[in-house]
């Protein structure tokens, strides 16, 4: 038997910060009321929200410099999943598991498929990998995958995608995330135009193979690994493909994928608008691709992201389900901590977002008020949920407080022990 963080572990740290929580609670609740919100409804909303967690995101990450792994690693998908079962149990709200091929590549998909539902658990998005090179690959991606230059490459990208949708079947996962690292490093490398329409007619083989009631995503990125153009470089260009190819066809929003200083609530009100908004991979950033904790660097960013979200939810425009993942690297984390804690921040996020007084918005955009329009969202960013937000996983079976709870197990050090060193060096993550 491995250790696991069980119910009663929870619930004897709980225990003894079970009234502090209550009086906070009823406090905040009391504070809410005058501004006519009720605390019960938002507990249920935090009960109710979902982020699925990177099966790569429980290694540790690396960057391109390097990569500095730790003790209690997990070596496998088996035990990926046991610290992913961890993050769940403690914050309850992430019992998706979105998963890479071939990082993950399962022997036996009914196997990994009944270990996960064993613990709660289940397959969300599935991913492709065509930006790296495997062992005993026949054709190399250096100079692209589904849109490169010779057809017996793209060929094999495709089949690889459609691989990962089989699994992604035998595991009971429902949608299917691809982005492609495609692009050139210098001016006139690339015929731009020619490039996009081979990536075009490669998705159009992949999504014409999307099983039933799947979704397939789209992700765009600026730049990284080709840093003069990338074939799917912005959200114009992933919105222009996603209608391209069809209804089940969506976009993809990566909060690290864009120019600096972008206007990303804006760029979700526009993907949003126009019928394509699909997912998100959670993670925040300084500079670039940072794969830094959500919420960590920008949180007043990602609230005005869920201000959007919840604007266009409340509003019921038609067709809005967007997906929410976690894509983060941890490199000086212990991973199971940065994705409890971004699973908090994000569900902090949204429920401030249903703070929001939207008719007194919606008054002062009528009247040109600028600053009191700024007030009622600062307002609702301001307010500390956190309450509820502990009040929400304590009903949910969850941990109060997860990082004490997490570290008070001894989790890492009992993990340490069962999972005997595997040194892994070299780089890491994209
Ligand atoms: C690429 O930077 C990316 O955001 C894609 O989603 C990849 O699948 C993931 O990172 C790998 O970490
Ligand atoms: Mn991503």
């Amino acid at each position: 038997m491995t250790f696991a963080i069980t119910d009663s572990i929870i619930q004897e740290h709980n225990q003894p910060r079970v009234k502090a929580l209550s009086e906070d609670y009823e406090h905040l609740a009391l504070q809410l009321g005058r501004r006519n919100i009720d605390a019960e409804a938002l507990v249920t909303r935090a009960m109710d929200f979902r982020v699925a967690v990177p099966s790569w995101g429980v290694g540790a990450g690396g960057t391109r410099f390097g990569r500095f792994g730790f003790t209690g690693e997990p070596r496998n998908i088996f035990e990926k999943l046991e610290d992913c079962e961890a993050v769940f149990r403690l914050v309850r709200v992430t019992p998706g598991i979105s998963l890479h091929i071939p990082w993950d590549r399962p022997e036996s998909s009914p196997a990994l498929r009944a270990f996960a539902e064993g613990r709660g658990l289940h397959f969300d998005s599935m991913n492709s990998n065509t930006f790296q090179d495997q062992p005993g690959q026949k054709h190399s991606y250096q100079f692209g995958s589904l849109s490169h230059v010779d057809a017996d490459v793209r060929r094999q990208a495709i089949d690889h995608n459609l691989e990962c949708m089989e699994i992604g079947q035998q595991l009971g996962a429902r949608s299917h995330t691809v982005w492609i690292g495609d692009g050139g490093n210098f001016p006139g490398q690339l015929h731009f135009r020619s490039a996009l329409e081979r990536y075009l007619s490669s998705m159009r083989e992949i999504y014409a193979a999307l099983p039933e009631r799947w979704r397939l995503f789209i992700e765009h990125k600026l730049y990284e690994p080709a840093f003069y153009a990338t074939v799917l470089n912005d959200w114009g260009t992933s919105y222009y493909c996603a209608r391209e190819l069809g209804p089940r066809a969506w976009s993809l929003v990566d909060l690290g994928h864009h120019a600096p200083n972008i206007n990303i609530e804006l760029v979700v009100s526009r993907l949003i608008q126009f019928g394509k908004l699909g997912g998100f991979h959670f993670n925040d950033s300084q500079y670039g691709d940072d794969d830094l904790d959500a919420g960590s660097i920008k949180p007043f960013q990602l609230f005005l992201i869920f201000n959007e979200l919840v604007d266009a939810a409340l509003s019921h425009v038609e067709g809005f389900d967007p997906s929410f993942m976690l894509d983060q690297s941890h490199n000086v984390t212990d991973p199971i901590e940065s994705l409890a804690a971004s699973g908090v921040e994000l569900t902090r996020a949204y429920v401030q977002a249903h703070l929001v007084d939207r008719a007194a918005l919606a008054d002062c955009q009528q009247r040109n008020d600028a600053l009191l329009a700024l007030q009622t969202l600062k307002q609702a960013f301001t307010t500390d949920v956190s309450p509820i937000l502990a009040m929400s996983r304590l009903r949910a079976g969850g941990a109060i407080d997860p990082i004490a709870m997490y570290r008070a197990s001894g989790y890492r050090r009992r993990k340490a022990a069962e999972r005997p060193a595997a040194i892994r060096l070299g780089a890491g993550i994209v």
